[in-house]
C-alpha cells in the first residue's frame, strides 16, 4: 500500500469505499483463513469458506470475535504473520494476568499514524503545528498513536506523556503548542490549572484532539471555554489498533470512522442480529488492511449509533455517535478500562466474599473509585488499627491489578443493600453517557 496520507481517500463516493471495503475484504479474510487457526476453526465451525465471501455483502456470514476470545488466545493466537515481520506490540490497560497484546507490522503502525494524521488535520492541524501529545506512552495506545500522527503530517510533536502539570504548561507555553491531545478529564484539569496561574494568555492552543473516556457535550463548552481553544472528539480501541478508528471534523457531530482501513457494524448485542443504519446498538468493527492482529466482526461492547448522512466537511466517510454506553460491565476510570470482575478476583483471593459495591465518581474533572466490602461475619476487624490494615492491604492489590488507587472501605456485614435482582455493584455518579448530536 503506497500512498499513506491521501485525504482524497476521506472524500471519495461512497460507493467507491464500498467496493474497496469488499476488495480488501475479500483478500483479509484469505489472510487470516490462511494463518491463524482459531479463525479457520471458528470459520469451519460456522460453515464458512474464505470463498463464501464474496464482498462486505457476505460480511455477516463471519463469526464474531469477543475479548475472551483475545484473552484465550493470549499471547500469539492472533497473530497472523511470523513474530519477526512485527515491529511493536500496544496492550489494552488495567487487565490483569491475560491481557490484550495487540501486535503491528510496520506498515500496520504506518496505517494507524495516518488515520491518527487525519484525525489531527481534522482538527484543522497541519504540518506547521505543535502538537503536545499528553496521552500516556508505553502499553496504552493513546501517546504513540497521536504522536505518529503528528510525525505523520509532518508536525513539531511534543512527547510530554501525562503527568507533571507544571512542566506540561511550561512547555505550551515556551513552545507555542497549538493542538493538544490528551484525555478529556486531563484537558479540564489543564485548563483549570492554566487559568489558575493566570497563563491563560500566554498559551497558544487552537484545537484539542481528546478521546480515550466517554465525555459530555457540557465537558467540552467548559473545555473550549477554558482553554479557549475547539474541542475535537476521537475514539478507538487498543484491538482495533487504538486512536483514530475514528475521530470528529469541524463539524462536531459523530466521529467519521476510517472506512478504508476498518468495516464498522452496529448489532443487537442481545441477538447479534445487523442493525440498520440509525439504530443503536453495539459496535462491531472489521480490519481490512492491517495485517499483523487482523480482527474481523470484533464486538467492542460500546454502544453506539451509525449515519452515513452527508456531513458539511465533505467526508464521505460513515459517522459514528459518541459511545452511549457499554453492553458490558466496563468502566473507563482515570482512562484505565476497569471490569467489576477484576475487583471481585482481587476479594475473593483476599479471602472476601463478593458482597461488595463500586462507587465512582468524577470531582474536580478527575475520578475516584471507592469500594465498600463486607468482612466476614466470622472475621471482624479486631480493633480500627487492624481495620485499616485490611483495607490497605486491598488498596495494594488492587492497585497492582488495575494500576489505579481504588479507596476501600470495609463495613459490616450485611450493610450492603442486597437486590432482588442482578447485584447492584456499581454506583456511577458520573453521568458520562448521553444521547449524542449525529443529525
Ligand atoms: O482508549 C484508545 C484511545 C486512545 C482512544 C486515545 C482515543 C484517544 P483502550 O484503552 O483499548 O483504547 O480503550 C478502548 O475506551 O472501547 C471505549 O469504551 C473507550 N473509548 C475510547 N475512546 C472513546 C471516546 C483507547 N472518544 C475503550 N469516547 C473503547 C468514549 C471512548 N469512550
Amino acid at each position: 500500500m503506497s500512498n499513506y496520507f491521501n485525504p482524497e481517500i476521506e472524500t471519495m463516493p461512497v460507493e467507491e469505499i464500498k467496493k474497496l471495503q469488499s476488495e480488501r475484504l475479500v483478500e483479509q479474510v484469505k489472510h487470516v483463513y490462511a494463518n491463524v487457526e482459531f479463525y479457520r476453526n471458528r470459520m469451519d465451525e460456522a460453515g464458512v469458506k474464505p470463498e463464501d465471501i464474496k464482498g462486505i455483502e457476505d460480511l455477516h456470514k463471519l463469526p464474531f470475535i469477543t475479548k475472551d476470545d483475545l484473552r484465550d488466545q493470549y499471547p500469539y493466537g492472533f497473530l497472523a504473520v511470523p513474530l519477526e515481520d512485527c515491529v511493536r506490540i500496544q496492550s489494552t490497560s488495567g487487565t490483569t494476568g491475560r491481557r490484550v497484546v495487540a501486535f503491528y507490522t510496520m506498515e500496520d503502525v504506518l496505517i494507524w499514524d495516518t488515520c491518527c494524521a487525519r484525525a489531527i488535520v481534522a482538527a484543522g492541524g497541519t504540518k506547521d503545528d505543535v502538537v503536545h501529545v499528553s496521552y500516556g506512552y508505553g502499553l496504552f495506545t493513546g501517546g504513540p498513536g497521536l504522536n505518529g500522527g503528528s510525525h505523520m503530517l509532518g508536525s513539531l510533536t511534543l512527547p510530554m506523556s501525562s503527568g507533571n502539570t507544571d512542566r506540561q504548561i511550561q512547555f505550551m507555553t515556551d513552545l507555542g503548542s497549538t493542538i493538544l491531545c490528551c484525555t478529556p478529564s486531563y484537558a479540564a484539569y489543564l485548563g483549570e490549572s492554566i487559568n489558575e496561574r493566570g497563563l491563560k494568555d500566554q498559551i497558544h492552543l487552537k484545537a484539542g484532539i481528546f478521546g480515550a473516556e466517554a465525555w459530555t457535550e457540557e465537558m467540552r463548552r467548559g473545555i473550549e471555554k477554558s482553554l479557549g481553544i475547539k474541542a475535537y472528539d476521537i475514539y478507538g480501541l487498543t484491538e482495533i489498533s487504538g486512536p483514530g478508528v475514528s475521530f470528529e471534523c469541524s463539524e462536531q457531530k459523530g466521529m467519521h470512522i476510517n472506512e478504508d482501513h476498518f468495516i464498522a457494524e452496529v448489532i443487537d448485542p442481545e441477538t447479534g442480529e445487523v442493525l440498520p443504519e440509525g439504530e443503536k446498538g453495539e459496535l462491531v468493527f472489521t480490519c481490512i488492511t492491517k495485517k499483523a492482529f487482523p480482527l474481523l466482526r470484533y464486538r467492542t461492547r460500546d454502544i453506539c449509533v451509525l449515519s452515513r448522512k452527508k456531513c458539511s466537511c465533505g467526508r464521505t466517510h460513515i459517522r459514528m455517535s459518541k459511545p452511549l454506553g457499554r453492553s458490558d460491565d466496563m468502566m473507563v476510570v482515570k482512562g484505565v478500562n476497569v471490569f467489576p470482575s477484576q475487583i471481585e478476583t482481587v476479594l475473593l483471593n483476599n479471602g472476601y466474599e463478593a458482597n461488595y459495591q463500586l462507587i465512582v465518581d468524577r470531582k474536580n474533572n478527575s475520578d475516584t473509585i471507592s469500594c465498600d466490602v463486607e468482612w466476614l461475619p466470622d472475621n471482624p476487624p479486631k480493633d480500627i488499627e487492624d481495620k485499616t490494615e485490611r483495607e490497605y492491604l486491598l488498596v495494594n492489590k488492587l492497585k497492582s491489578m488495575l494500576g489505579i488507587a481504588v479507596k476501600v472501605k470495609l463495613v459490616e456485614p450485611k450493610s450492603i443493600p442486597r437486590s432482588e435482582g442482578k447485584a447492584v455493584r456499581i454506583i456511577d455518579k458520573r453521568d458520562l453517557f448521553e444521547e449524542s448530536a449525529l443529525k
